[in-house]
């Protein structure tokens, strides 16, 4: 690193000094706090990416300022890498030491250490990083933190996309890459041009479908899902929460808050019972469906449709196309579907996927760890039970599909069941994001898929029946206290506190429960299912009184 470039960091990083007692550790999705205090961590960030870009030939990098569901007061920062997947695990340990270097001096020492280990230099290539962001009003000043620390990496370009949903700049950091056309209106033609398809494709003419309801979470994906509407006429959308109304970001609305409540987001009353509705969260990454029964007595009772249900759902559908495939065809009968779920996936949909004789496996919490394994897959399905999911297709398994579909055009087989099953696999494959899981482009999957299947959101809710669960988040002095067996179902610390976890669960049928840090809140979460609603409510409340007894409360 030559004194020009010291100068730069040592001259920009004076900025952005560091709070003092501040100490951030990377996270399930980057770094996550009290928006006050991240202008340095964001800064520092935003030299990494550059690094990044370097590092893999002046590939674009994408940076998004979002806490996503977080309070409206937190902000945070993802790292998207060249694929459009979450920033290599490998440098998260960089990102920690430079989050956390005291002063200007340490940051550039740390740099330059990196550098020579990574093998990077400044000079003859120049790094590109897209820069978006969400709605949160610290949004803004964090942005130029980010382009501030883009720019201390001599000859390194800073694009300012704006505002934009989370999956919105993953799918461009992917497409850039791949010299595709990246623009968010290209996102949107794509959503719209493979949804019509698909739609076109579906067996039944003449289904259809009933209005949907859309909770915004007062946040991007409102607005967005707002500009997505004008192009899809086959579509009845009716978007509440859109942020423009007074409402908080993610306050009593959006994903999160349906999924671990189950109740209704505000806006949505008992006026809606038999309707349609979907809740995205605060960037737009996450989906879950609900409605309020027709016969419910009372106006709070919801039906959660969750991640595990929108990935039994695609599950099936897949399953249905793959099926379709001519019989004599080796390769395609051998393609093999698996799905991804983690600790939280509710025990009666990981059932319901092995009666479809699907292949389950299980990863750690956070989309990073899912992607890698569903990438393993010819087709791919993962989803977290809180709706962040989506569907890889594996690049030689596309091919051959693409090859299939023109190979039966040639022999006049167009109009043939497979096919068509072909086609709908190949237009799956560009609506659905492969970046990263994309609310807006779930949404437009499901109704697709409601369509085809021709059924209401009660007949979907009937694939399965959920095993009654609670999740309760507990506010602790340290959370990290708690360490987990690599797949989160047992506590390793504080020793001791699994076994009287146990003995709590042996007292319930069907009881299965466990706890982890939480990686973007300062909290230890709980999770508890048993046969019943109050045995899980009383299980996930004694597991809470244990975690307390352990770490004390805060
Ligand atoms: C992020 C991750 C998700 C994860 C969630 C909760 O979601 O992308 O994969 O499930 O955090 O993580 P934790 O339980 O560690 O707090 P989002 O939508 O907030 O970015």
């Amino acid at each position: 690193m030559d004194t020009n470039q010291i100068a730069s960091i040592l001259k920009s990083s004076e900025l952005f000094p560091i709070p003092q007692g501040l100490k951030l550790s990377y996270g399930t999705a980057g770094f996550r706090g009290d928006a006050k205090l991240l202008e340095s961590t964001v800064y520092r960030v935003g030299i990494l990416s550059a690094l990044r870009s370097l590092k893999l030939g002046s590939a674009t990098i994408g940076l998004m300022i979002t806490a996503s569901h977080n309070k409206v007061s937190d902000n945070g920062i993802k790292v998207s890498d060249p694929s459009g997947g979450m920033l290599s695990q490998e440098w998260e340990p960089f990102a920690d030491q430079i989050a956390n270097a005291s002063s200007p001096g340490e940051l550039v020492s740390l740099i330059r250490e990196f550098m020579e280990k990574e093998d990077i230099t400044i000079g003859e290539k120049s790094a590109e990083v897209l820069l978006g962001r969400d709605t949160r009003p610290s949004g803004e000043s964090l942005l130029r933190a980010a382009e501030i620390g883009v720019g201390s990496i001599l000859g390194s370009v800073a694009i300012d996309i704006g505002i934009l949903t989370t999956p919105q700049l993953h799918w461009m950091v992917r497409a850039k890459n791949k010299g595709l056309k990246a623009t968010e209106n290209d996102y949107f033609e794509n959503l719209s041009v493979s949804f019509r398809c698909l739609i076109d494709l579906i067996p039944i003419s003449g289904n259809k479908i009933s209005k949907l309801l859309v909770d915004g979470a007062n946040g991007v994906g409102g607005e967005k899902i707002e500009e997505l509407r004008e192009s899809l006429s086959n579509l009845d959308l009716e978007i509440r929460n859109t942020g423009r109304d007074g409402g908080v970001l993610n306050e009593s609305v959006g994903a999160d808050f349906v999924q671990k409540e189950k109740v209704l987001p505000l806006g949505f009353g008992s006026n809606d019972a038999g309707v349609r509705c979907a809740s995205l969260d605060g960037d737009a990454d996450r989906l879950v469906y609900f409605y309020v029964p027709l016969d419910s007595s009372s106006g709070e009772k919801v039906e959660l449709l969750d991640g595990d249900k929108i990935l039994s759902l695609f599950a099936l559908f897949i399953k249905e196309q793959l099926n379709a495939l001519d019989d004599d065809d080796k390769e395609g009968k051998q393609s093999r579907l698996g799905v991804v779920q983690t600790a939280y996936a509710n025990g009666a949909s990981t059932d319901y996927l092995r009666q479809l004789e699907l292949d389950v496996v299980f990863a750690k919490t956070g989309v990073k760890h899912l992607h890698e394994k569903a990438a393993e897959f010819d087709i791919g399905i993962y989803f977290e039970a809180n709706g962040h999911g989506t569907i890889l297709f594996s690049e030689s398994f596309l091919s051959w599909l693409v090859a299939k579909e023109k190979d039966l055009t040639a022999r006049a087989q167009a109009g043939s069941e497979e096919h068509k099953a072909v086609s709908r696999l190949v237009a799956v494959s560009t609506l659905i994001n492969q970046a990263v899981g994309d609310a807006l482009s779930g949404l437009l999957l499901v109704e697709v898929i409601l369509q085809h299947m021709g059924w209401s959101v009660e007949k979907w809710n009937e694939l399965y029946k959920d095993l009654p669960s609670r999740q309760i988040k507990v506010e602790v002095p340290d959370r990290t206290a708690v360490v987990t067996t690599s797949e989160e179902t047992e506590a390793l610390k504080p020793l001791g506190i699994q076994d009287a976890i146990n003995a709590e669960i042996k007292k319930y049928t069907r009881g299965r429960a466990f706890i982890r840090p939480s990686g973007t809140e300062d909290v230890v979460r709980v999770y508890a299912e048993a046969s019943t609603q109050e045995a899980a409510d009383s299980l996930a409340n004694s597991v809470v009184q244990l975690v307390k007894s352990f770490l004390g409360s805060s």
